[in-house]
């Protein structure tokens, strides 16, 4: 069986990072390892949240593994929450790091133009070393702005993506993906850039009106699971970008659906379905 380990926060209450990442992966058919950066009793979204800070701890799991002879077929990082945690990433990678494996990182910390409440400009900027040493990044539009110094805009033309694009890519990573992009009246979606073989490619679909948080989340973690099943970046993005906004209607439709998160529980048999469809066309083509 293929394994993932992904280190992010715990929100116990929030639908996001660990609380999406490991249900979804594992539903993928992967096996999901964690490293839990903190323990929260919700996400940041809530007034009064506690935290718990394990810091102390990877760098004593990771020994741990590293005896044990432990590997990976994916490094995927979240929410991380301090400059000290990106420093114990980027020593991670290193330690885990193989010809075969893949390191993916969402530097999730902002969207729609604002950093979360925890972080500031300068930690954006160290986000963007992290995202430097990996294979693919997955930030939003508002992530890249902060970590490429690039104005944010809430109405853009696919040259200001493409610049983003570009200036994501000069950062180091092979594959930077851009989530929310949406360059036609009433869509939205993700594009997707690969550095060596100066490609890019887009996937549209219809925008809904309503926005929620850990979506993000949910777009990486079905993206990583799919990309360790076999398929290929742009397959992966596709099946991440469906799951997602189907996530989002679903919640919309929702009469008791929760303004902290979207129902990505109920949707997990579609995923199932699109990532099916996938590799068949894949074993196909
Ligand atoms: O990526 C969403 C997320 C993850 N973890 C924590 C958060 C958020 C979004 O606000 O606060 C702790």
């Amino acid at each position: 069986m293929k394994r993932i380990v992904t280190v992010q926060d715990i929100s116990c209450v929030g639908k996001c990072s660990l609380t999406v990442a490991l249900p979804i992966i594992s539903a993928m058919g992967v096996e999901t390892a964690i490293i839990p950066t903190a323990v929260l009793s919700t996400h940041t979204m809530f007034s009064e949240f506690t935290c718990k800070d394990l810091t102390d701890q990877i760098r004593p799991i990771t020994k741990h593994w590293q005896k044990e002879g432990l590997g990976f077929d994916a490094v995927y990082t979240g929410y991380l929450g301090s400059f000290e945690q990106i420093d114990l990433m980027a020593e991670m990678f290193d330690t885990f790091r193989t010809q075969r494996n893949m390191v993916v990182v969402d530097p999730a910390m902002a969207d729609n133009g604002k950093l979360y409440p925890a972080f500031d400009p300068a930690f954006a900027k160290k986000m963007a070393t992290l995202c430097g040493k990996a294979d693919i990044i997955v930030p939003n539009i508002t992530e890249a702005s902060f970590m490429t110094d690039t104005e944010y805009r809430e109405t853009y033309d696919e040259a200001y993506v493409k610049e983003l694009l570009q200036r994501l890519a000069a950062l180091g990573s092979r594959i930077s993906i851009l989530t929310g992009v949406g360059l036609e009246p009433g869509t939205t979606g993700a594009m997707g850039y690969d550095r060596e073989k100066e490609e890019y490619f887009r996937y549209t679909h219809k925008r809904l009106p309503a926005s929620y948080h850990g979506t993000g989340d949910i777009f990486s973690s079905s993206f990583t699971g799919a990309l360790v099943n076999g398929l290929s970046w742009k397959d992966a993005l596709e099946v991440a970008a469906e799951y997602t906004a189907e996530c989002i209607r679903v919640t919309m439709e929702d009469p008791e659906g929760c303004w902290y998160g979207v129902n990505f529980e109920t949707v997990i048999p579609y995923l199932l379905t699109l990532l099916e469809r996938k590799r068949e066309e894949r074993k196909q083509s």
